[in-house]
Parts: C-alpha cells; structure tokens; sequence
C-alpha cells in the first residue's frame, strides 16, 4: 500500500490475530478468496435496487452476483425458491433485525425477545437500542435455577401481552431453542416468529444445531460469526399469501438503506458456497464438540458454568461466583495478558453492572478453524484456570 501509516495498522492487527487465542464467540478467521471478493472492484459499483429493477446502468454482473449469493443460501439452508425468498442486502445484524420489525411491526407495536442480561441481543428489544424505542419491547428470560429457556414464562407472557412478534435467538445462550414450542405459543397469541441465528447459523448449516426454518415466519443472520463468511447479514421470509418478503425487501431498500455493498454481497456468496461442503459440516461438529470439552475441562478445574455447560459454540463462565472469583472485567484484562480474548459479559440474574458483570464469554469458531480439537480446548481451559487464579480467591 502507498499509505504506509494504514499498511502498518493492518500488518499489526494481522499479527495480533494470528498470536492470540481467539475465544470471542461472534469473531472467526474468514478465507483468503472471502477477503479477495471484500477487496475487489465491485466496491466501485452503486446498485440501489435489486436484480433486473435497479436504478442505475452497468449492472450486468453485478445483478448475477447478488442472484448467486441468494442462490446459495437457500440452497445452504435446503430452502425451495418457490417457499422461501431471501435478501442479501443488510449490511449487518442490526440493520437486518430493524428493517423485519419496520416491515411487519406496527410503530409502538410489541416486540418479545429474550433480554439482554439472559442471553439476547440489543436489537431483541432492548432500551438503549432503537428496537426498544420505537417498539414495545416485552422481554423474556431464563429460569432462575435451571439457567435454561422457560417456557411456562414465555407463554405466559405471550398470553399476557400478545405481541406482534416473538424473537428466538441468542447472542449469550448456550444451549439450544425448541424452536417448535416458540411456534406453538407465537400460533396461540397470534404472533410473527422471527428466529435471529446469528451466532449458530453455521452449526445450522453444518447440521450440529436445529435448523429453524421448519417453524419460522422469517430468519435474520449476520454471515461473520459461525458462519465464517464477511461482516454482513440475511434475511430469509416464508413465501406465502401475508407477503412479508415483499414488505421486508421495501424496508431493507428503500427503507433503510441505499445502495448495497456488492464487494460484501460477493464475498456473501463464497462463503455460503465454502459452508456447502463436508468440511464444513465437520468443522461445525467440531466447534460444538470443542466447546463442550473446553465447559467440562473449566467445570472440573471449579468454575461455575452458566445452565450447567453448552450445546453450541459458547460457553459462559460465572467467573465471580459471588465473590470467590473475579469480576468479569478482571477476568477478560487477565485472559488478555495470558493471550486469551474473550469477552466480559452478564450473567442471567446479573448483579454487577454491565462493564464489569459476573462473567465471561467465551467460544470455539475461530480456534476451531484454525484446527484446535479436543486436546487443545484441555490445554486452553488450564490456561484460563491458571490466569484467572492470580487473582482470585478460589481454590
Ligand atoms: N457483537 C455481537 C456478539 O458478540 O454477539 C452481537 O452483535
């Protein structure tokens, strides 16, 4: 690069990612033909529209690069067009949440998702999000023992507040959704079902998580987490008379936002189509199989898993165990002198504040693409023990 004060930045982020062990559960190590389709030409392009309705010319190939992606990722999913439309334009998570309730949400309407401090994202319907400003939001949680879903609280808030739309979907929850009984009570309040699976779209794909689509209205993912591909997102609706797709598509474009960023739709579609594959599908197994081994190495060296231990790529750790341990916040700052990333993060029933909360969170994408099994995750946890043992007043 001519600009040396940028090359220099990137050299050292570069170094930085490849000498850490990367347990941040949303992070992962793209392909070098996913980084070459981000840096090609096609960011010169401006395409507002979709394939064969756009706004501007020159779009010949462009238009067969955004068919491609949506190709791909029904077929990712073994989604039939004629049942299924999906659009590849959400330039991230967020936005792709924002634009399904613009579309199928009324303004002040109820939005039920799971809370942020029991596992859900921001844009479930929290406050400080706008999804908790221009929308109702009525959050559900965990059980206080158990630390798992519960449905008897669910439906019952469900046939309290009949909300227009349920979420499923987690940013911090390890185990895995019955999809079919969020279906049930969305059916009986007379509820959307939007399923967002960001964090385990991949292990979707890989078959080593339940896929929702049988019993979804729409499903919303960003591709850069387990799915291994850019920082972008999708926004998969059932075809059916209601013609939610139509609605989504408006809010996405022109709704939400302009022209799409065809360099991110590219590198979309590689890597949906380095997902199709039995290598994939191994490396989702592997993923779940790692977390689970690295939950029970840390539960024998004494620390406190949240609901008892996973079913997916994460793992939260109660690290203060009131009191015993250290914060959340000490335990990231520690990992990180010891080369473990991760993230602080709040425990269900949290106690402490959201910058330096109970716990940690950690997961297995990315040191599992970079080909770490079982024997690694046994080493990692002694790592973990030992770093956070500085300071803490466990045994
Ligand atoms: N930042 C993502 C995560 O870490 O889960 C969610 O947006």
């Amino acid at each position: 690069m001519k600009d040396k004060e940028i090359e220099k930045l990137i050299s050292s982020e570069k170094k930085r990612q490849k000498e850490v062990i990367n347990l941040i559960a949303s992070e992962n190590y793209v392909s070098d033909d996913v980084l070459k389709a981000l840096g090609s030409e096609l960011t010169n392009k401006y395409a507002e529209g979709y394939p064969g309705k756009r706004y501007y010319g020159g779009q010949k190939f462009v238009d067969k690069i955004e068919e491609l992606a949506q190709k791909r990722a029904l077929k990712l999913f073994k989604l039939s067009v004629k049942n299924w439309h999906v659009n590849v334009q959400p330039l991230s998570g967020s936005p792709a949440n924002v634009a399904v309730y613009t579309a199928l949400v009324q303004k002040e309407g109820k939005i039920m998702g799971m809370s942020l401090d029991n596992g859900g994202h921001l844009t479930h319907g929290h406050k400080v999000s706008i999804t908790g400003k221009f929308w109702v939001s009525v959050p559900y949680g965990v059980h206080q023992e158990t630390e798992v879903l519960d449905f008897d609280q669910v439906r019952k808030i469900a046939e309290e507040h009949k909300p227009a739309m349920i979420v499923a979907g987690f940013t911090a929850y390890p185990r895995r959704i019955d999809f079919k009984k969020f279906r049930e009570i969305a059916d009986a309040c007379g509820a959307l079902l939007m399923v967002d699976m960001s964090h385990f779209a991949g292990l979707v794909a890989g078959g080593a998580y339940p896929s929702p689509f049988e019993y979804a209205d729409v499903v919303t993912t960003t591709v850069h987490k387990t799915l291994r591909g850019p920082r972008s997102a999708l926004i998969f609706s059932r075809i059916d008379n209601r013609e939610l797709y139509k609605k989504i598509d408006k809010a996405v474009f022109p709704g939400m936002q302009g022209g799409p960023h065809l360099n991110q739709i590219a590198a979309v579609a590689v890597a949906l189509k380095e997902a199709n594959t039995p290598a994939f599908k191994k490396y989702a197994r592997q993923v779940v199989r790692n977390a689970q081994v690295l939950s029970n190495e840390l539960q024998k060296l004494g620390w406190r898993i949240v609901s008892g231990g996973t079913d997916s790529h994460l793992i939260l750790v109660d690290t203060w165990m009131n009191g015993l341990g250290v914060s959340g916040k000490e335990a990231s700052d520690l990992l990180e002198k010891a080369g473990i990333i991760v993230n602080k993060n709040t425990i269900p029933g949290e106690t402490r504040s959201p910058m330096d909360p109970s716990g940690i969170r950690i997961g297995t994408p990315a040191e599992t693409t970079r080909g770490k099994k079982e024997k690694d995750m046994v080493k990692i946890a002694e790592m973990i023990d030992k770093a956070l043992k500085k300071k803490s007043k466990k045994k």
